[in-house]
């Protein structure tokens, strides 16, 4: 692995100027921001990580689901009487018991409906049917084929393109009124404008860019353990959840019971990526079977279930138009969208942006006029819609505009790296009103590209790609500079199923001046047990391994909203560095007391408050904790401990962004292409712990080069999913990924408490774009100038022989 992260940061002109890099002060153990060792790690690499799986509750009995054959279907009958006289096998339900109980159907994050278990027809293939509770998991697996559905098949809708037809089969019978499959039409910008940029322009390209429909694919699938006690009322949830707060509101909600009364605990959890946002309707079967039987109930999907019926990402087609000047000044860009969520609308993003949000498409870039324009509509297919290291929409924005440059780049015949430095968002421009209703908090765009540059020596690889070319050999070199939003928030504007989008966190140091911080937010493998404690350490000095995260537990955790679209370390952090100060403003009035000084006669330094101009005179972090626990009389107002709680509701999202080259090798015999290099200069502020950032960006890049090349999720025109399994679902493996340089630039967010961005999805919203753009460069000496995802072997080599969209 080549990394140039240990180099001094780059400086930059807003907020704090670094001018060492703190990881360089204390290397192996920080005491605040730097590159510590995660402390989850002992535990996950030696096997011992407590994931769903991995719990056994006494007594604990098992639920297998019976899915859907077939896409679309009316179901005539249900025998469940076999099944239920197998041996191990306590009870079988189908959708006519949860009718009675109101949980036949359960709200999705978008508003729409659910069904848990079918009660009037099959809308997509692996849709839930039935649900067995036996003794163990193998008598519940084996009881599914005992039950005898009949049903009496439909013709499907696959295509969204065909969806909007006047004969099209209508998914959405049960939604009363509904006489087509539409479901919204979002937009975004100013056509007007956008039109009088286009009547000036020069240069227009038009172009079709597919974003396919893949799967976050997380290393352990979805699955729930329901523990319901009949004499207290009490319902204990073991769920794979990335929000187990929303969740424990929404079931609370959905099964009529008192949250407070509901105690969800979300353990390790092996990998999110998005996929465990929503609540699917296993884990509904497993309270029900749990209330039904009295016994706690395990529901574990298997790798099939998951990728053929959990939230699916992306499936969307879009049309853009760019318009230039002829020597390469953007003037307009529209976006016309055709969306395609499936059975039921379960995109998960805030209420008020119904496309996620794709109104960052104009990407980096300063435009007259942009106009962008979705429409979503119902298929026969699996729901969901958002998830996969996406930032909300974020990834479709970015790729769509990333390709669009590319595509001007070719019409102009003018260098893409050339034509994107022209139009950079300046930094003096910042905050930036992107025209498309976000405003960007801070960048350096200009600044970052050519530190990208150099470090991956453009002009030399240029030199390079023009002897390849001269001998005939495809090497291509493609770019992406993508900015993103996240940490959704604030609450006026964002929320979902109407729950303000803020993130609470509390703080409490022992008398010994230990600490323990709970914070709202979930991991999935986000280190957040290291880099949150970094923060606390920041902000008061106390060494990280002194200082305990608890999350993931509502019982013992403040409320909030939880972690996708890359928020906790814009809201959660920011809400532990409040809370932090707020401690140490605590702290600062008991060692005041200590000290027989005035609060305002002391100055504070990392661990300590002591006298102005007298450093020996002073109180450590760790006596003030103890004299807040002990005897000492304490000024008014000041009550004993020391601890606090706040709420963050931050004012804007934070934009990260990233400058991604992609150099690529294409074998002229058969296709295959070859990631050779891949660099990802990106810039997120301030930086917690480089370490843990490189593993995101790496595990991000990863997903880039997965879905350009590798993942999709298709189906047949019966609806058939034909990426069920990991023999059709190609994910990459260290074979597939070369090694990865990084490198990056310090853009604080003027608006964050420490400064800093969210990093956990950047790389794999900001790589895609970059790996198709370099094989479509590798192809151009062919005359390509266009190809979908993913660029399979099959998919280039028909792009050589001049097919437009071959198969994959
Ligand atoms: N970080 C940092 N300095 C920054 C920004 C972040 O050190 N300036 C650290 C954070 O403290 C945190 C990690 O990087 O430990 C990611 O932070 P952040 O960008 O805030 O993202 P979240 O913690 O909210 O994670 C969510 C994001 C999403 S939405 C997906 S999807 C995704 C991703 O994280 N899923 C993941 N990365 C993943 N990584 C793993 N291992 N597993 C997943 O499921
Ligand atoms: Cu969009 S996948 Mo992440 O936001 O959980």
């Amino acid at each position: 692995m080549t990394t140039v992260d240990d180099r001094p940061l780059i400086g930059h002109e807003q907020g704090r100027i670094h001018d060492h890099n703190p990881a360089a002060d204390h290397p192996e153990r920080p005491v605040g921001f730097g590159r510590l060792q995660r402390k989850e790690d002992p535990r996950f690499i030696r096997g011992q990580g407590n994931y769903l799986d991995d719990i056994v509750l006494p007594g604990m009995l098992h639920g297998a689901i019976l899915r859907a054959p077939v896409a679309h279907a009316r179901i005539v009958s249900i025998d469940t009487s076999e099944a239920l006289a197998r041996p191990g096998v306590r009870a079988v339900i189908t959708g006519k018991d949860l009718e009675p109980l109101n949980l036949a159907w359960i709200p999705t994050l978008s508003y729409d409906v659910q069904s848990v278990l079918v009660t009037d027809k099959v809308r997509f293939q692996g849709q839930e049917v039935a649900f067995v509770i036996a003794d163990d998991r193998y008598a519940a697996r084996d009881a599914l084929e005992s039950i005898y559905v009949e049903y009496d098949i439909l013709p499907p809708v696959i295509d969204a393109r065909k969806a909007l037809d006047a004969d099209a089969p209508l998914v959405r019978d049960d939604l009363e009124g509904r006489t087509d499959n539409h479901i919204v039409d979002w937009e975004c910008g100013d056509a007007g404008a956008t039109d009088a940029a286009f009547a000036k322009a020069d240069v227009v390209v038009k172009q079709e860019i597919v974003y396919p429909r893949v799967h976050p694919a997380p290393m352990e699938t979805c699955g729930a353990i329901a523990d319901f006690n009949a004499v207290t009322g009490d319902l204990t949830l073991y769920e794979t959840s990335q929000a187990p707060h929303a969740h424990r509101t929404v079931i609370a909600m959905v099964a009529g019971l008192p949250e407070h009364k509901i105690h969800v605990i979300s353990p390790d959890i092996g990998g999110g990526f998005g996929n465990k946002v929503g609540i699917y309707p296993g884990y509904v079967l497993a309270i029900v079977g749990s209330i039904v039987s009295g016994k706690p109930v395990k529901w574990m999907e298997d790798r099939s279930e998951n990728l053929m019926s959990t939230s699916f990402a992306r499936d969307y087609i879009m049309q853009g138009e760019i318009a230039a000047t002829k020597d390469g000044r953007l003037l307009g860009l529209r976006a016309d969208v055709l969306a395609d969520h499936g059975a039921f609308n379960g995109t998960a993003q805030p209420t008020k942006y119904p496309a996620g949000f794709f109104n960052l498409f104009p990407g980096s870039y300063t435009w007259e006029g942009v106009y962008g324009k979705v429409t979503s509509v119902y298929t026969n297919k699996a729901p969901g819609g958002v998830a996969y290291a996406c930032s909300f929409r974020v990834t479709e924005a970015a790729y769509f505009v990333e390709r669009m440059i590319d595509r001007l780049a070719i019409e102009l015949d003018m260098d893409p790296a050339e034509l994107r430095l022209k139009n950079f968002i300046a930094p003096e421009q910042f905050p930036y009103d992107n025209k498309a209703g976000f405003e960007y908090d801070s960048g350096q765009y200009e600044k970052t590209m050519r530190h990208a540059m150099g470090l991956i020596g453009y002009d030399e690889l240029r030199q390079e790609q023009a002897d390849k070319r001269a001998r005939g050999e495809l090497m291509g070199i493609g770019i992406s500079f993508f900015t993103e939003g996240v940490g959704a928030g604030p609450r006026k504007h964002m929320d979902i199923l109407g729950l303000g989008m803020n993130d609470g966190a509390e703080l409490r140091i022992h008398p010994t001046g230990k600490a323990v911080v709970r914070i709202s937010v979930q991991s999935q493998g986000q280190a957040h047990e290291t880099t949150f404690a970094q923060i606390v350490a920041e902000e008061i000095g106390i060494p990280p391994e002194d200082i305990e995260v608890v999350h993931g537990i509502t019982d013992q955790t403040p409320f909030g909203l939880g972690t996708y679209g890359s928020r906790s370390t814009p809201v959660s952090g920011g809400a532990v560095a409040l809370v932090t100060r707020k401690v140490r403003d605590k702290a600062r009035l008991i060692a005041a007391a200590m000290l027989e000084t005035r609060p305002e006669d002391l100055e504070w330094e990392k661990g300590r408050w002591f006298v102005k101009g007298d450093p020996t005179a002073g109180k450590t972090i760790q006596e003030i904790a103890l004299a807040a626990h002990g005897t000492m009389e304490l000024p008014e107002g000041v009550d004993g401990n020391l601890d606090a709680e706040v709420t963050y509701d931050p004012p804007n999202l934070t934009y990260p962004y990233g400058a991604y080259f992609c150099v690529t090798d294409i074998d002229k015999g058969t296709g295959k292409v070859t990631v050779r290099r891949f660099l990802a200069v990106d810039d997120c502020g301030t930086r917690i712990n480089p370490m843990v950032i490189e593993g995101q960006v790496h595990g991000g890049l990863a997903d880039g080069v997965g879905m350009a090349l590798m993942e999709i999720i298709e189906f047949d025109e019966d609806g058939n999913c034909l990426g069920g399994s990991f023999m059709d679902y190609l994910i990459p493996t260290s074979m597939e990924v070369p090694d990865w340089e990084t490198g990056f630039t310090v853009t604080e967010s003027p608006h964050h408490p420490i400064g800093a961005k969210g990093i956990g999805e950047s790389a794999t919203v900001g790589s895609p774009a970059a790996i198709v753009n370099s094989v479509i460069d590798a192809l151009r000496p062919l005359g390509v100038t266009a190809i979908d995802m993913p660029c399979t072997p099959a998919r280039v080599w028909e792009a050589m022989q001049g097919n437009a969209r071959p198969p994959i």
